[in-house]
């Protein structure tokens, strides 16, 4: 069977401008899908839309895929519903199935805006019925059957992709699922509800595979460093290779002397290690549950500074119990990192509220919200809401975020 798989458009510019679009890297989720399918004996056409919405049209008349396949997050909704309302404008009759992460994290409200064009919903991981999903076509939310042990699910088929297309020539790699952290804003623990691992073996395959086709892959773990001897055997792999890796850790487990080894190790190996740091107030930091003590955020990005590893520090404003003066304090943190360690890449976003998370718990998304129409046009992923401790705040706020954007951030 013709099985089309979509990654629709997303926009990396706040006006959604068709030049600003994301094309970092190609979506991992849909390369599992499309290796299974493909072994199942169907044959298969990735689309990562990438701004280039005029050709499906033609894809489909040439393809005439039976069943088409949406992936889609909260941040590209907006396009996955156009392009699922515009399929059956256009009179495509075949089966169409969205999956990925919002429809899993919204799925009832998601359905109840796709049920006359859709045909399916799918929650979750979806590896262990994606063949079944469109050999019977299920009508209606249903949930994914995950592949319990990740061994068994075949390495994404990267030949089915127009790799060139991409900014980045690294290719993504996910070792585990899930995250151990429940950080107020992440919709992980809702998502995965619990870390799973792949045998170091089966990772060391699939490196072998990739090393044919890139020198430096991404992992795409919710939090890669948490297991020291994994992490050490990732590395001794990818040192065999000649493959260098960018990866993400936390603060709290760097910050222990014990990992000092391990970034020993990873030096010359590992080019960049992206932290969630989030604020500079202890006081937010305990609020957004994200169990990082302040004193150890400028230790841990030296110890990478000293061994040559380069990082990024990721900051959130406009967070639960922010004070004007925290937020000061953030920023200015910001800017004195960024001139303490050249080379150290700082990104400030402002809190959003995704369905399904800690924060969505505690601050209910307003019903007017939709996850379609725009709700603040100065912003990046303008249809999701942002949090504010008072509405009053939210020009003053966004708009020193947008001048901290400018000034500190500057990428
Ligand atoms: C890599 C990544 C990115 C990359 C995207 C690269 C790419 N082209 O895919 C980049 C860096 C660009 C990115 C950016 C952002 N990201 Co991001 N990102 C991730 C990350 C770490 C991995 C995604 C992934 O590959 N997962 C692994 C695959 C296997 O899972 P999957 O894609 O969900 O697919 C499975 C199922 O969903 C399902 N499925 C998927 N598609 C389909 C389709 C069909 C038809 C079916 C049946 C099933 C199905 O089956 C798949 C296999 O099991 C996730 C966290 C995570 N661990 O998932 C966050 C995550 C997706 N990102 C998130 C966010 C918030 C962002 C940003 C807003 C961050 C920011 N502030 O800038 C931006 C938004 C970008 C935009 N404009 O839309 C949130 C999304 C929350 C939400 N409600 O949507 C996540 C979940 C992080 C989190 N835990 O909160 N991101
Ligand atoms: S933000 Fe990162 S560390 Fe926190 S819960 Fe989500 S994936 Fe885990």
């Amino acid at each position: 069977m013709k099985i089309m798989l979509i990654h629709p458009t997303y926009y990396s510019s706040p006006d959604c401008n068709p030049n600003s679009i994301y094309r970092s890297s190609p979506p991992l989720g849909l390369g599992y899908l499309a290796s299974i399918l493909h072994k199942a004996g169907h044959e298969i056409m990735i689309f990562d839309v990438m701004g280039r919405n005029k050709e499906i049209p033609m894809r489909i008349q040439y393809f005439k895929p039976e069943v088409i396949g949406i992936s889609t997050m909260t941040n590209s909704y907006p396009q996955a519903y156009e392009l699922c309302h515009g399929l059956r404008k256009a009179g495509y009759k075949g089966y169409i199935v969205i999956g990925g992460v919002h429809p899993s994290v919204a799925p009832e409200q998601t359905w109840e805006q796709l049920k006359g064009v859709a045909n399916c919903l799918v929650i979750g991981e979806a590896e262990g019925n994606i063949v079944e999903i469109v050999e019977k076509k299920p009508t209606g939310i249903i949930h994914g059957v995950p592949i319990e042990n990740l061994d068994d699910i075949p390495f994404p088929a990267w030949d089915m992709f127009e790799l060139s297309r991409y900014s980045s020539p690294n290719l993504p790699i996910m070792t585990a699922r899930g995250c151990p952290f429940n950080c107020i804003f992440c919709s992980s623990k809702f998502f995965w509800k619990t870390v799973k691992f792949r045998s170091i073996e089966n990772v060391r395959k699939e490196l072998e595979y990739l090393k044919t086709r890139t020198g430096t892959v991404m992992i795409y773990d919710d939090t890669f460093m948490l297991k020291k001897e994994r992490v050490l055997e990732f590395t001794q792999i990818c040192k065999e290779l000649g493959l260098r890796y960018r990866c993400n850790g936390r603060v709290n487990i760097l910050a222990n002397a014990t990992w000092d080894e391990v970034l020993d190790e990873m030096k010359g190996t590992c080019i960049q290690v992206d932290l969630g740091v989030e604020s500079y107030s202890q006081k937010v930091l305990d609020k957004m549950n994200k169990q990082i003590k302040r004193r150890d955020i400028v230790p841990v990005f030296e110890k990478l500074y000293e061994r040559g590893i380069g990082a990024n520090c990721y900051l959130i404003v406009s967070n639960v119990g922010e004070s004007d003066d925290d937020r000061e304090t953030t920023l200015t943190f910001a800017n004195y990192l960024k001139h303490l360690l050249p080379g150290v890449r700082v990104d400030i976003q402002l809190l959003r509220k995704y369905p399904n998370t800690p924060l969505s718990q505690l601050s209910p998304i307003s019903q007017e919200v939709d996850w379609i129409k725009s709700l603040d046009t100065r912003l990046r992923y303008p249809n999701v809401p942002i949090y504010l401790e008072n509405e009053s705040d939210r020009d003053k706020i966004v708009n020193e975020f947008l001048q901290a954007k400018q000034f500190i951030v500057g990428w």
